[in-house]
């Protein structure tokens, strides 16, 4: 057998990549052309590929290298872990001490009556879960016909047949029949791009009755949960008007919806604090998690769940559960990565050093002629990219046109930032250093003027 490693030249990996790799999101017959860019070491916040550029992380891999790469603790823990209990399950009345230790301690640190864990090995699974549970909550309080979800556009809460579903996006609903059956879209609270003349915070709360008047119509009877991200990520980073969440809490609370907070992307530190429902006053029924609940370093997800819900659960045997729910190497990799958390005190840098100095620095974006709009919470920023700022204007060109083109120079310039359509994003790791923000924001800026140079000599600037 060939021995495949980082030493080998990037034209034969990436022939071979081709080859046999089938990447997801990908159009990878446009890909095999082109070839993959080969990642193949990282430390702190950047990436070392293939060619030996090395590359500011500004995305923490995909929202998720929340504590920075090359932790020695991490891999130290898997391998004592592999070595002591490599594996086994937790269904059939066993359970072992990773998945014990660790859902105690993420009882510990969610907020309210937040205290019970069931674990997934992603945030797709933990979703499917999620629909799974709140269904079978009603079935059990005797109110069968309570199954409808309410979701957002937009909104992105996984890749399965369930989550893609629960997700709105429409590039997603268009392959492979989905979504499945009484899981209903309201619009989102993307201000910049759909708010028109309304002021912001009027609009906001427009948003937010549209899930009101969504229960009306189907009937209170049919709804069993609302889910929303704290703040989208996938959807680029929309940070809703303040108006909003406050009142889709009055309503969750009113008709007696479940509320299910997917912190997949704003949990553990993203936000300033360990879930973004602190953050936003959110006071969900359930919370999903994953990403940042190991630094991406091992895959793990799951959904906390409150005393209510998961003691009505309990009445019954759910009939659900995975091989890897609770995986003995993933936890001891998550508490692990919970311990460095606190022990090096990641929210405190968050909320008092790299949060308010990103804040400053990606605002001043703004003055860019290219910036409409310059949004963060915490750690999660995005930028609208604009042919007219003053009449928030979309550009002429295909949706996605002018961001690829911003996403390219970026990478040229060694920073992952990525775009989401036309907007760009970023989610950097959080022990990101003042000094290295500059070097961010220098790249941003250097990139922003490359791409606007671009524009004009391709005739671009356009608005829709
Ligand atoms: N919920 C949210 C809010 C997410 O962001 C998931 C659920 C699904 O998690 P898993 O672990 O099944 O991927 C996510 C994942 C992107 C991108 O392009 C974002 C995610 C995944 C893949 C790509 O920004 N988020």
């Amino acid at each position: 057998m060939t021995v495949i490693t980082n030493h080998m030249p990037t034209a034969e990996l990436q022939a071979l990549d081709a080859a046999h790799h089938m990447h997801p999101f990908t159009a990878n017959g446009e890909l095999s052309q082109k070839g993959a860019r080969i990642i193949t070491r990282a430390d702190g916040v950047h990436l070392t590929d293939s060619e030996g550029h090395q590359i500011l992380d500004a995305m923490a891999g995909l929202w998720c290298v929340n504590i920075g790469y090359g932790r020695d603790e991490l891999a130290e823990v898997a391998a004592r872990q592999m070595r002591e209990l490599p594996y086994y399950n937790t269904f059939f009345q066993t359970t072992h001490v990773p998945a014990i230790a660790l859902a105690a301690k993420i009882a510990e640190l969610a907020p309210g009556d937040l205290n019970n864990v069931f674990f997934a090995g992603s945030g797709s699974e933990a979703n499917d879960t999620n629909i799974r549970m709140v269904r079978h909550y009603w079935a059990l309080k005797g109110k069968p016909t309570k199954s409808v979800i309410i979701s957002r556009k937009n909104a992105y809460h996984g890749s399965s047949v369930g989550s893609g579903s629960l997700g709105g996006m429409s590039g997603m609903h268009a392959q492979g029949g989905m979504p499945i059956p009484d899981i209903h879209h309201i619009n989102q609270p993307n201000w910049w791009a759909e708010g028109g003349d309304m002021p912001a915070e009027e609009f906001g709360l427009q948003r937010a009755r549209e899930l009101e008047e969504a229960i009306l119509e189907l009937g209170e009877d049919r709804v069993a949960a609302f889910i929303a991200e704290p703040v989208q990520g996938a959807g680029g980073v929309i940070v809703p008007p303040d108006s909003y969440w406050p009142e889709i809490q009055r309503i969750c609370d009113k008709y007696e919806i479940l509320l299910i907070a997917d912190e997949v992307i704003c949990g553990f530190g993203r936000t300033g604090n360990w879930f973004g429902s602190e953050t936003l006053n959110i006071r969900p029924d359930i919370m999903t998690i994953a990403k940042g609940l190991s630094s991406g370093y091992a895959p793990i997800g799951g959904s906390i769940v409150s005393d209510e819900v998961a003691s009505v659960i309990a009445g019954d045997e759910f009939n659900h559960g995975y091989t890897y729910s609770g995986h003995p190497v993933a936890s001891a990799v998550a508490l692990e990565n919970l311990r460095i958390m606190e022990e090096e005190n990641i929210l405190g840098h968050v909320r008092d050093v790299a949060a308010p100095y990103l804040k400053e620095k990606w605002e001043a974006l703004i003055d860019h002629p290219l910036v409409g709009e310059a949004k963060i919470v915490g750690m999660m920023g995005s930028i609208a990219l604009t042919p007219n700022k003053e009449a928030r204007a979309a550009f002429a060109s295909d949706a996605g046109t002018v961001g690829y083109i911003c996403r390219e120079r970026c990478f040229a310039n060694n920073l992952v930032m990525r775009h989401v359509g036309d907007r760009m994003i970023i989610s950097p790791p959080l022990v990101i250093t003042p000094e290295q923000i500059d070097v961010l924001i220098e790249r941003a800026a250097k990139s922003l003027d490359e791409c606007y140079s671009e524009l004009k000599a391709q005739d671009l600037l356009h608005s829709a």
